[in-house]
C-alpha cells in the first residue's frame, strides 16, 4: 500500500471534485462490502469538569459553558444504555470520559475496567476514550475487552497549540503508541472548522498515514460550536471541503472506517449522501453524542433506507466468541 505524504495528499485532494469523489468511491468498493454503514453509539460516562483547555470542548473546566458536570456513572446505568444501543442496531459502543488521562491505581479506573468487562460481553465492538494512557493502562484496557481506543490528533501539529495548551501533540502521539503496543485498534481522527486551513487538515492526515499499523478508524468531526468556548462563533464548514477530506481520507487509508462524526445536525441529507459516496462508512447513531445533539435515530434510519445502505455487522476478535 502506498504510504502517502503531504505532496501526494495535496495532489489527491486538489483534483477536480468529481474525479476525487469517484476515486474515493472506487477505493471504497475495492476494500469494503458495498453499501454498509457501521452504527456506533456514544455515551458520556463522566461528564465535564476536565482540567484541559481544548478550545472546542464543552467539558473543559476552563470555560463557562453551562454544562452540568457528572461523576463517573455506575455500571448498571451504563450497561442498560449499552443494551438499548444494541437493541436499536448499534454494533459499536463508545464510552467517553472527560479526563486528562488515566491514573493506573485510581479506583475510578478500576470501575471503568469493570464496566468494560460487562459491556464487552454484549457482542458489540467496545471503544473507549479516556484521555492519556500509559502502556500499562492500555494493557489493562485491552485485557478487559476494549477493541478500539479513541484518541484524536484533532488537527495538524502546527495548529495544535492554538487549540490546546495544557498538553502537546507529542503527548497525543505517546498515548497512541501505548495503544498500538497493547494490541487495541487505534481510532484516531480530528475536527475541522476550528479556524485551521485546508492544508492543516492534510497535515493531520499525513500524520495518520504514518501510523504503523494504520488506524482502524478515522472519525472526522465538524466543529459543533459550544457556547462559552473560545470557538463558539466559528462558522460552519463548507460541505465541499468536508467531502474532499472524506474522499482523501478514504483513498489514503483504504481499510480504515471513515466515520462521519460530530456535526451531522448541520449537514443536509444531500451533503451526508455525498460523504457516503466519497467513502464514509460509519456514523454515530442515537440522539446524543457526548454532550451535544446528533440527528435522531429515526431520521438516520430513514436516510440509510432511502440511500439503500445497510448496517454492517460488528467486527469482533474471534477469541471472544
Ligand atoms: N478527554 C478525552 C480526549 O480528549 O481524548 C476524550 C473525550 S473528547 C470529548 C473526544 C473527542 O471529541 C475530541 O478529541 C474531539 O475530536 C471531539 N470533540 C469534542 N468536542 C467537540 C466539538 N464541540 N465539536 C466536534 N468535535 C468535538
Ligand atoms: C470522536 O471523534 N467524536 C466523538 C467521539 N470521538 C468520542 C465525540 C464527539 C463529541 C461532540 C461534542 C459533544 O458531544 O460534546
Ligand atoms: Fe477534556 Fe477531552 Fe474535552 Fe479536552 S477534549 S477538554 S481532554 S474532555
Amino acid at each position: 500500500m502506498t504510504r502517502h505524504n503531504l505532496a501526494s495528499l495535496r495532489a489527491i485532494y486538489n483534483q477536480p471534485f468529481f474525479d476525487l469523489i469517484q476515486q474515493g468511491r472506487e477505493t471504497y468498493r475495492a476494500h469494503w462490502p458495498e453499501n454498509e454503514v457501521q452504527l456506533c453509539t456514544l455515551m458520556s460516562i463522566k461528564t465535564g469538569g476536565c482540567s484541559e483547555d481544548c478550545a472546542y470542548c464543552a467539558q473543559s473546566a476552563h470555560y463557562d459553558t453551562g454544562l452540568k458536570t457528572e461523576a463517573l456513572l455506575p455500571l448498571p446505568q451504563i450497561l442498560e444504555t449499552a443494551e438499548r444501543a444494541r437493541a436499536h442496531g448499534s454494533t459499536r459502543f463508545c464510552m467517553g470520559v472527560a479526563w486528562k488521562g488515566v491514573r493506573e491505581n485510581d479506583a475510578r479506573f478500576a470501575s471503568v475496567l469493570e464496566t468494560i468487562r460487562a459491556v464487552s460481553k454484549l457482542g458489540m465492538e467496545v471503544c473507549v476514550t479516556l484521555g492519556q494512557l500509559t502502556p500499562e493502562a492500555a494493557r489493562q484496557l485491552r485485557a478487559a475487552g476494549v477493541t478500539a481506543y479513541n484518541h484524536n490528533l484533532d488537527t495538524s501539529p502546527e495548529f495544535y497549540p492554538n487549540i490546546v495548551t495544557t498538553h502537546t501533540f507529542e503527548d497525543r502521539l505517546n498515548t497512541i503508541r501505548a495503544v498500538q503496543q497493547s494490541g487495541m485498534s487505534v481510532c484516531c481522527g480530528g475536527i475541522i472548522g476550528m479556524g485551521e486551513s485546508e492544508l492543516d487538515r492534510l497535515k493531520m492526515l499525513e500524520v495518520l498515514c504514518s501510523f504503523d499499523p494504520a488506524p482502524e478508524s478515522v472519525p472526522i468531526n465538524c466543529l459543533m460550536p459550544m457556547p462559552g468556548t473560545p470557538l463558539a462563533e466559528q462558522p460552519p464548514v463548507d460541505i465541499f471541503q468536508l467531502v474532499r477530506l472524506v474522499a482523501t481520507t478514504r483513498i489514503a487509508l483504504p481499510k480504515a472506517r471513515v466515520r462521519l462524526s460530530a456535526g451531522r445536525t448541520r449537514l443536509t441529507r444531500e451533503g451526508q449522501a455525498l460523504c457516503f459516496f466519497a467513502g464514509a462508512n460509519s456514523i454515530f447513531y442515537g440522539d446524543k453524542l457526548l454532550t451535544a445533539s446528533n440527528p435522531g435515530a429515526d431520521s438516520d434510519r430513514a436516510l440509510l433506507e432511502e440511500l439503500g445502505l445497510e448496517v454492517s455487522r460488528p467486527e469482533l476478535p474471534t477469541a471472544t466468541f
